[in-house]
């Protein structure tokens, strides 16, 4: 049995930064494969050689070698690659064991992959750039993602405890919202009001401990930007 999960730059790619994090984070072996990006349009219909939708992230799951299809299983959204990988490994702490903190993180997970439309658009994926916004500029609907985001990593830290959202173990939910993270770390706010709280959450509450590895991850183990040492600032 092998995963063969199929991402392209971290350094842009905030969908492929989340079941890569994931993985690695849990000790679930896979080879990452690479996909090319190429410059000039968000559409990569070579991608079409791995995913159904041309997309990734792509996890191809090979059977065991007497499985008699050896075709492997391809999940290609990646909601679908962390319930795999929860169904899979029992033992790993994709979602929590506890219900209520399980079926918070599921609503929270779900939530990132169907919404933050703003966060997406406005505050798009690149490590290694400073932004600088400025409340009067922040769109209403950014404000309103972003404090989303500050109620959510607010709730999930004061209900389950700490120091992950969902409890005592880095989980799916983490890794959804890692790409946040790095987000806020690229952008600088004018610390003021709720936003200075969120820059708060982001840098020092949500990313303490061990979040320092989830927050530099992308940069430490990358190895398609040029990105390295600490360049997130
Ligand atoms: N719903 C998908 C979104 C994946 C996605 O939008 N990936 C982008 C790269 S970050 C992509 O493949 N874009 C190429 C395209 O839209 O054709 C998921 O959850 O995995």
């Amino acid at each position: 049995m092998a995963y063969h999960l199929y991402i392209t730059s971290r350094n842009y790619s905030s969908w492929s930064f989340r079941p890569w994090l994931l993985m690695r984070q849990l000790d679930i072996p896979f080879q990452e494969k690479l996909a090319d990006l190429k410059s000039g349009s968000l559409r990569q219909p070579h991608w079409a050689a791995f995913s159904p939708l041309a997309h990734v992230p792509c996890l191809h799951h090979i059977l065991a070698d007497d499985d008699s299809d050896d075709a492997p299983l391809v999940l290609w959204e990646s909601i679908a690659i962390v319930d795999h990988l929860a169904e899979n490994h029992p033992d790993k702490s994709v979602y929590p064991t506890d219900k209520r903190a399980r079926a918070w993180a599921r609503s929270a997970v779900a939530e990132m992959h169907a919404g933050f439309g703003f966060i997406r658009e406005e505050m798009s994926m690149n490590i290694g750039m400073r932004i600088k916004l400025v409340p009067g500029e922040v769109s209403e609907g950014l404000e309103k993602d972003l404090k989303r985001v500050d109620q959510l990593w607010t709730e999930g830290l004061e209900r389950f405890g700490g120091p992950w959202l969902a409890g005592t173990e880095f989980g799916a939910v983490d890794a959804f919202y890692a790409p946040v993270v790095l987000r806020l770390q690229v952008c600088f706010f004018l610390l003021l009001g709720w936003i200075g709280r969120l820059c708060a959450a982001g840098s020092s509450r949500y990313t303490n401990k061990d979040c320092v590895y989830m927050v530099r991850g992308g940069l430490g183990y990358c190895s398609t930007c040029n990105l390295r040492g600490g360049a997130c600032g």
